[in-house]
């Protein structure tokens, strides 16, 4: 009785149940693409982080297909990393940037958002 008593609060210390550990996505930006290092993410939290390897500035928009909302991260330098705290529903996403023609020439991908 005693002994099942410490283990329960032992398991509720351990494991909060508000914390959920958010996804995470990193988007390469160089001229004129975009690299996701993962194709698909969970559903929910996320912190999504544009690093620019390339040597004009770049920036991100993401939105939900079928959605009306966009997030943004602003224009990031060359060597330099944005970042992002979104909280994204299930469904396809379309990455692009904003810049003048980059999507255009190629600056645009998609994102599965797994339930
Ligand atoms: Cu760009």
């Amino acid at each position: 009785m005693k002994l099942s008593l410490v283990v329960g609060l032992t398991l509720a210390l351990a494991a909060p149940a508000t914390a959920v550990a958010p996804a995470r996505l990193l988007i390469g930006a160089k001229e004129f693409q975009l690299t996701l290092s993962r194709a698909s993410i969970k559903a929910g939290p996320a912190v999504i982080q544009l690093a620019n390897y390339g040597e004009d500035p770049h920036d991100l928009r993401l939105r939900r297909v079928g959605g009306t909302g966009v997030y943004a991260i602003g224009t990031v330098t060359p060597g330099d990393v944005g970042e992002l705290d979104a909280r994204l529903l299930p469904g396809t996403y379309r990455l692009w940037c904003s810049l003048a023609n980059h999507a255009a020439l190629g600056m645009r991908t998609k994102l599965l958002v797994k339930r």
